[in-house]
């Protein structure tokens, strides 16, 4: 088929070097072969050009941008799981169809969430640095001292797949789990994990040692983690965010950890990504990561993929399988 008859489709960033291939064969694509962000004039023009869109989470796709949107502009196919990047009641009502990659980075986060866990509860990043730097005098019978995580208590806030695949992981290491969701978990599941529900979440704050979150930032999870609910964790307490930075105050958790209120957090994910407080990763009892919970080809190949079939059965006229459902709304 020649490249004017097949489907325009825009792809924001560069894709695993097979689906951008792919992506070539299929559609009349336009890829970003320098990989940079595009602003919000550059979104702008893509839309006003582009039947399909294909974002990522380093793209704000606004009512702004989604006002530019051209009269070909029908699909968002989101190279990512969360979409809290794109205003979904604005392309909803530009009828547009806007889809996610679900299912495919749930073991690779949640093997970064333990991680995470393990590399602020044992001190692996300041015993690397120390040996890094040239500073190690030596073994010592008190030196670098973190904590055993077997016995302790880990409340999982947001109980669907990433986190049920972390309380799986969990359980090996000895850790209780602990959750607070939106319902609790069919009860093979609970039992085969032993897990025990919280319907509120600030009465789960005051008894874990460990909080992971694993919800959708949506308008309701915004700063669900405020100033007055990270001060109901205990002090002895280790914050893992793998999930997104806005739902959790930033600014309080650094006073939280400045202040002696939190033993750590392990970060992989911020409120104003790509900019990171300074202080974070300063902070001796803070493990800072770039945003990597799904780096990993697999996973990046399989979202691609992902993508591909999404835009495949829409433009074959078909209901995408990875659509976000109106409950998103
Ligand atoms: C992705 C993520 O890499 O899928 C998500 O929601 O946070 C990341 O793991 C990113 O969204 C790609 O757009």
């Amino acid at each position: 088929m020649a490249d004017e008859a097949k489907p325009r489709v825009f792809v924001t960033r560069r894709l695993p070097a097979p689906i951008e291939a792919r992506m070539r064969e299929l559609f009349n694509v336009t890829l970003n072969a320098e990989d940079r962000p595009l602003d919000q004039g550059a979104l702008a023009r893509a839309v006003s050009e582009t039947e399909i869109l294909v974002p990522t989470v380093t793209d704000r796709i606004d009512r702004t941008v989604l006002d530019h949107a051209g009269p070909a502009l029908r699909m968002i196919a989101n190279f990512g799981n969360g979409v809290d990047h794109i205003d979904l009641e604005a392309a909803r009502q530009k009828g547009l169809v806007v889809t996610n990659t679900p299912g495919v980075l749930t073991e690779d986060t949640a093997d970064m969430t333990i991680a995470l866990i393990l590399a602020v509860t044992r001190r692996i990043f300041e015993g690397a640095r120390l040996l890094a730097e040239g500073r190690w005098q030596g073994w010592s019978p008190t030196g670098l001292l973190g904590h055993r995580l077997a016995g302790r208590r880990l409340g999982i806030l947001g109980m669907g797949r990433i986190g049920q695949a972390v309380a799986r992981r969990a359980r090996a290491f000895g850790l209780e789990i602990h959750y607070h969701s939106r319902r609790p978990v069919p009860e093979p599941v609970a039992a085969e994990l032993e897990a025990r529900f919280w319907d509120k979440l600030d009465a789960m704050l005051a008894a874990v040692d460990i909080l992971s979150i694993h919800c959708p930032h949506t308008s309701e999870t915004h700063h669900l983690l405020s100033a007055e609910r990270l001060r109901l964790l205990p002090p002895q307490a280790i914050l893992i965010n793998t999930a997104r930075g806005d739902i959790v105050d930033e600014e309080a958790l650094i006073e939280r950890l400045e202040s002696g209120g939190l033993a750590g957090a392990g970060l992989d994910v911020y409120e104003n990504e790509p900019r990171v407080d300074p202080r974070l990763p300063q902070l001796p009892n803070v493990v800072a990561l770039p945003h990597m919970g799904s780096a990993t080809e697999e996973a990046r190949i399989a979202m691609g993929e992902k993508v591909l079939i999404n835009i495949r059965s829409f433009v074959d006229g078909h209901t995408p399988p990875d659509r976000i459902l109106n409950e998103w709304l």
